[in-house]
């Protein structure tokens, strides 16, 4: 990663936890002048930030600004293709939309499309995802794998791997834990949708697009009142804001590198990490496919990340595609 002073700075204060530092213990601590970081805070509050002046004890970081910062999030990539090129926007009806758009005219694998705001993002079946203004990470990240268009669904586990294992990285107050087959659930409320659509030949996928909404800093009450008893943020779980273009950044990184995991060694290794942080296995639930409804308890995931429930009558049926309800 590169980082520059500015960055270094900001980094500080994002982990000082809400304390205050001095501009001499910065400058010691960088190897710079006072001025130059007086410079640099100047450039922070432009951007956005907000600081306090504590007498004797120096700035103190009040609030991040809710924009995800382009400009940071190259700097913060390590990726090779994830995110190097990215489509920004306020307001779009949905970065789905968008990208089916950009797969037509020939966007490269990794591209990106994110946005502030969407009037109409989607769940699966056409259902709504709420996507409030500037509080969430509401993105449709563009892969051109090359594997058969079977596998596309496989794709939905390995996001959900990917997400959990950077919030794990990221985050240290709470333990996410993967709802099969889409959701990312904390402490058993819903901070994660993935949803995965799919351009096909015959025998070939031609691009897939994966699209994630992660909610981030939303209060509780930020949420429509339908939402607010079954959904979650990650600001709500962990305590604090979160700087939304750090995550991102981590959400990429994780999933170029599991996605090419997939695609070189199969579901291996995808498989035992979604099984360690899967809240669904082991459990009683409920499936509501198109067909029909299939109680039982959860066993296992298999190889091509079909859900297996055991019936009362010992049956074990695999589900392909469904609703669950955890079951008490
Ligand atoms: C999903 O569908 O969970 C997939 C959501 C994918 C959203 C991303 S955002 C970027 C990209 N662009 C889009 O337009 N979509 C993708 P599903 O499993 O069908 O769940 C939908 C249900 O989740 C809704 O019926 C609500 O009950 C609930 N829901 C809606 N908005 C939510 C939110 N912000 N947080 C938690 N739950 C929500």
């Amino acid at each position: 990663m590169h980082f520059t002073m500015k960055d270094e700075i900001l980094k500080r204060f994002l982990t000082a936890e809400g304390e205050p530092i001095s501009g001499q213990v910065l400058a010691d601590e960088l190897n710079v002048s006072r001025t130059a970081i007086w410079k640099h805070m100047q450039t922070l509050k432009q951007e956005g930030y907000e600081f306090e002046t504590v007498k004797k004890r120096g700035y103190k970081l009040l609030s991040v600004p809710d924009k995800v910062d382009m400009g940071q999030l190259q700097q913060f990539l390590t990726t090779e293709r994830y995110g190097r090129q990215v489509h920004y926007y306020e307001t779009v009806e949905s970065t789905q939309l968008v990208a089916h758009e950009l797969i037509r005219a020939g966007a490269p694998d990794g591209t990106v499309v994110i946005a502030e705001h969407q009037t109409a993002g989607r769940g699966r079946m056409m259902r709504e995802w709420e996507s409030t203004e500037g509080q969430g990470i509401w993105m449709t990240v563009i892969i051109r794998p090359d594997v058969a268009p079977h596998q596309a669904p496989q794709f939905t586990l390995v996001t959900a791997v990917a997400i959990v294992e950077a919030m794990k990285s990221s985050f240290k107050n709470f333990t996410p834990e993967i709802k099969w087959p889409n959701d990312i659930l904390i402490n058993g409320k819903k901070t994660t949708g993935i949803l995965t659509e799919m351009v096909a030949e015959a025998d070939r996928i031609q691009a897939l697009l994966i699209g994630i909404g992660i909610n981030v800093n939303q209060k509780i009450d930020d949420f429509p009142e339908q939402l607010q008893t079954i959904a979650t943020s990650i600001a709500i779980e962990e305590g604090e804001p979160i700087e939304r273009v750090h995550f991102v950044a981590n959400v990429l990184e994780s999933l170029e590198k599991y996605s090419d995991e997939y695609v070189k060694n199969g579901f291996g290794q995808i498989k035992q990490l979604w099984e360690q942080s899967s809240g669904t296995i082991g459990k009683r639930v409920k499936a509501t496919t198109l067909r029909e409804v299939v109680e039982g308890e959860a066993v296992s995931i298999t190889e091509s990340g079909v859900l297996e429930i055991r019936q009362a009558n010992g049956e074990i049926k695999g589900i392909y595609s469904a609703d669950i309800e955890l079951l008490p």
